[in-house]
């Protein structure tokens, strides 16, 4: 019987940044491919969840520009929470411009992104180098979004294939986020995961991690609502790991 996917360990081999590699370790180790996006503006609330959480996922995503009371101490807190608990800090900040100006929003501002930041979310619509020259950590990643969940989203196969071979070619971009099987030289987030759900009343659309990794060829699922809104989102997270860690293996 032939492997319908490569490896976490396979996957290493392929990946040069040291950020997606640490990503793999540390999903190999306390084996989740679970992130778990924390859209809550408070710090108070992100933290609470956090310590709930930390123990399986392998990073949490933020958007830390609707945090009503953000702070260096709740980054520096969240920083440690995240360093004893092995997870990486992934900011959603979908920059989009163009480079002089992504990099003034990645280094500048009341969040200074990168001065703490594993991994950050680039939209490509200002083409190649809107990604080049941004002076960012040498131990920082960035994740292009290639392809949306939602639905009527404006990519289409030229555009998202053309974001894929930028992809390739910037050795800073650790992987992208697509709705579909990508180059194995990228890690592969799916971001619309619910176990029952399949689409939200504002046009998120959704599907079970077994799609993700079956379908898909997902490597990381991303979930939100589905485990922060719920009455025990200690338990929903174990059951998005078990879920999301099951459907991996079962593709090798
Ligand atoms: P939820 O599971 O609650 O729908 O949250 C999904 C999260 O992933 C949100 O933070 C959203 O901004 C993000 N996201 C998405 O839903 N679809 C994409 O294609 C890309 C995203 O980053």
């Amino acid at each position: 019987i032939q492997n319908k996917r490569i490896s976490y360990e396979e996957k290493k081999e392929k990946i040069s940044h040291p950020i997606g590699k640490k990503l793999i370790d540390i999903t190999l180790k306390k084996k989740t491919n679970l992130i778990v996006s924390a859209d809550l503006i408070d710090t108070k609330n992100i933290l609470k969840l956090v310590n709930l959480i930390g123990d399986r996922i392998c990073g949490l995503k933020l958007h830390v520009d609707i945090i009503n009371d953000f702070s260096y101490s709740f980054i520096n807190y969240l920083k440690k929470i995240s360093e004893e608990k092995n997870f990486l800090l992934l900011e959603d900040r979908k920059l989009g411009d163009v480079s002089s100006t992504n990099s003034l929003q990645l280094h500048y501002g009341i969040h200074k992104i990168s001065s703490w930041a594993d991994i950050v979310t680039v939209h490509l619509l200002a083409g190649s180098m809107s990604i080049q020259n941004l002076n960012i950590p040498s131990n920082m990643g960035l994740i292009t979004i290639s392809e949306m969940s939602s639905y009527g989203k404006l990519s289409n196969d030229n555009y998202i294939r053309k974001v894929l071979n930028i992809s390739l070619k910037n050795p800073e971009v650790i992987g992208t986020v697509a709705q579909r099987k990508v180059d194995d030289r990228l890690l592969l987030f799916t971001p619309g995961i619910h176990f029952y759900k399949k689409e939200n009343n504002v046009g998120n659309r959704y599907i079970h991690p077994i799609q993700a990794f079956k379908e898909k060829g997902s490597d990381f699922i991303i979930v939100g609502k589905a485990i922060f809104l719920s009455e025990n989102p200690k338990m929903m997270a174990e059951e998005y790991r078990n879920a999301g860690w099951k459907a991996y293996e079962n593709e090798l």
